[in-house]
């Protein structure tokens, strides 16, 4: 009524107070600038801010808020968080698989050091906190087809071994100190827009490019490799559902997710029904293919379906007329 409405002058600002203020770190890598234009749509383009080391490209600056954000730097961690109000924070800085075993030192200062950071500035301002962890979580003991949620996790790399750390330690703040710690186990990921830095999935984005482009490709992992992948939106997409899932629903606070798994050889044979004559040529990585061999090659996402209502929509056919529609209207 009129009358109710007059007490309501504050409508605009409680409904601002209840969308989050976003920070999300490390966002010029795979996954930050579609996340963050995913989290802009039903947010509000100014409640998500993006932050990197780097220099963002003109495109991503003019899209919404950039800021300098260096996590092994905690004292500028926490005046981004304070003077934005931040209340979630995704933070995707980290160096992945084959990266990591090139730089150990600098792996173990980003993905541990930073990360403790991270932890401790959520926990101070009493943020969400969202932490991808990966297939790369997994080792040779685990049990890989599939690998469920709770099972042995002994992975041989840096970058696996740091992201253990980061489910553990989010697990065990979020206990000890009531911290909203939430975490996927991310599969491979699988953008067109944009590049993976470094990991050992990368092979899976690096073949749509060259089918579009030379009709061939040379795969530094064996034909037979089988690991789980992922179309990107999925990724974010999950990504988004189980930050906004209520407390509740959560049974725990780390599940896998799974959408779809192949080798090279079937990926190709799919890229084959799309570009006529496409070849597939082996040049493989031995530190790439040590590590593919020792991941999973399905996840068991069953608690996610099951908790949260996880549900992947792309499958291997559709990835790949996507990717390359997208390589193929770009490169004309
Ligand atoms: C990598 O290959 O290192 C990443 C991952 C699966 O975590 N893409």
């Amino acid at each position: 009524s009129p009358a109710s409405a007059s007490f309501h002058t504050t409508s605009f600002s409680e409904a601002e107070a209840d969308l989050p203020r976003v920070l999300i770190t490390g966002g010029l890598g795979q996954l930050g600038v579609g996340l963050a234009n995913l989290l802009r749509k039903r947010f509000g383009k100014d409640n998500v801010i993006l932050s990197d080391i780097k220099k963002p490209p003109a495109p991503v600056f003019h899209s919404g808020p950039f800021v300098y954000a260096d996590i092994l730097d905690y004292k500028h961690l926490r005046e981004i968080v304070v003077n934005n109000r931040i209340t979630w924070l995704l933070h995707y800085s980290a160096l992945l698989s084959a990266v990591g075993e090139a730089n150990v030192s600098l792996a173990r200062a980003v993905n541990i050091t930073g990360l403790h950071n991270i932890l401790d500035v959520a926990a101070e301002h009493n943020l969400r906190l969202f932490v991808p962890s990966t297939i790369g979580a997994f080792g040779p003991t685990s049990p890989r087809n599939p690998t469920p949620d709770l099972c042995i996790q002994r992975p041989r790399t840096i970058y696996g071994v740091s992201k253990v750390h980061a489910e553990l330690m989010g697990e065990y703040y979020h206990y000890r100190y009531g911290l909203d710690f939430r975490c996927l186990r991310y599969p491979g990921i699988i953008s067109a827009d944009s590049q993976p830095g470094g990991g050992t999935t990368d092979y899976a984005v690096q073949i749509f490019h060259a089918a579009a482009k030379n009709g061939k490709f040379e795969c530094n992992l064996e034909a037979s490799s089988r690991l789980p992948m992922m179309y990107i939106d999925d990724c974010l997409r999950a990504t988004l559902e189980v930050m906004e899932a209520p407390a509740e629903a959560l049974s725990m606070r780390i599940y896998n997710i799974n959408a779809m798994s192949f080798t090279p050889e079937e990926l190709a044979q799919e890229v084959c029904k799309h570009v006529p004559g496409f070849q597939i040529t082996y040049s493989v990585d031995p530190l790439r293919q040590a590590i593919a061999d020792s991941w999973p090659m399905n996840l068991d996402d069953s608690n996610a379906r099951k908790d949260w209502g996880w549900k992947h929509d792309f499958d291997l056919p559709e990835l790949v007329t996507l990717m390359l529609n997208f390589h193929g209207s770009n490169s004309r």
